[in-house]
């Protein structure tokens, strides 16, 4: 009947739907992981927040539509890669790469693809990198391999692209030219706050490996 067909649907992405929230919890657990045993050989929390989010039903419908791709699953799971998505903000730009080089490497994880628009950013000065990983999923009777987006930004890198995301929404996809530009400047902006704050982390390090030297010289003389 077509109660029970619906059923069988509806019991399908569901299912579909969870194997996504698992992916999220296994990469949420291995950057935890990492965070604390950064925190533990550096000294200082690299990670200043993480966040996660599933893409709703209605906007992956709406990007199936706008990839004029097949409404069946095998298709979305094929294709539409963002379905789950981890952002995680970082303190200085070398963590950014350090923390992906370390989910990069493990042995469970594939990566599918790797967008660096820190080194490129985008023609508007959007800046963060990106990552398509595809993690395996042990479910009852199946492993399934899911994909996750993983976006790695500084505090400034986030700061401005969560605001230029509001100004995009405010003009309704469309800005004036003029503060188009003003945002472009504004990105530049960040980035040199951002290498600047680098600069800064890296002469404190040097100078607390010089005086963590210097006592252990004392202290053994
Ligand atoms: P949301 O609501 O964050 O999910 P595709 O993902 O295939 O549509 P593309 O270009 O291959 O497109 O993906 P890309 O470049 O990796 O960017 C995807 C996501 O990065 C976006 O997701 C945004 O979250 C973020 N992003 C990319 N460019 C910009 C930008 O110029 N400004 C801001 N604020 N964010 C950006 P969604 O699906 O657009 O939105």
């Amino acid at each position: 009947s077509n109660v029970k067909k619906l059923k069988a649907v509806k019991k399908e992405l569901t299912r579909f739907m969870m194997t996504y929230q698992f992916a999220l919890d296994e990469l949420s657990t291995k950057i935890d992981i990492l965070q604390q045993e950064f925190h533990y050989i550096h000294d200082y929390n690299p990670i200043e927040h993480v966040k996660s989010r599933i893409k709703t039903p209605e906007s992956i419908l709406k990007k199936v539509h706008r990839k004029g791709i097949d409404l069946t699953l095998p298709a979305i799971r094929d294709t539409i890669h963002d379905i789950a998505g981890i952002r995680i903000t970082c303190s200085f730009i070398s963590d950014i790469y350090e923390l992906s080089y370390m989910l990069e490497n493990q042995k469970d994880i594939q990566v599918v693809e790797r967008k660096d628009y820190i080194m490129n950013p985008k023609p508007n000065g959007y800046q963060s990198l990106h990552l398509i990983l595809e993690i395996p999923v042990f479910m009852s009777d199946r492993v399934l391999d899911v994909y996750v987006e993983v976006q790695i930004r500084t505090i400034a890198m986030d700061f401005w692209a969560s605001l230029e995301h509001k100004i995009y929404y405010k003009y309704n996809h469309e800005a004036p030219p003029a503060i188009l530009q003003e945002l472009k400047e504004a990105a530049e902006t960040a980035g040199r706050l951002d290498e600047k704050m680098e600069r800064l982390h890296k002469e404190i390090n040097k100078a607390k490996e010089t005086e963590n030297d210097t006592h252990f010289i004392m202290n053994h003389e």
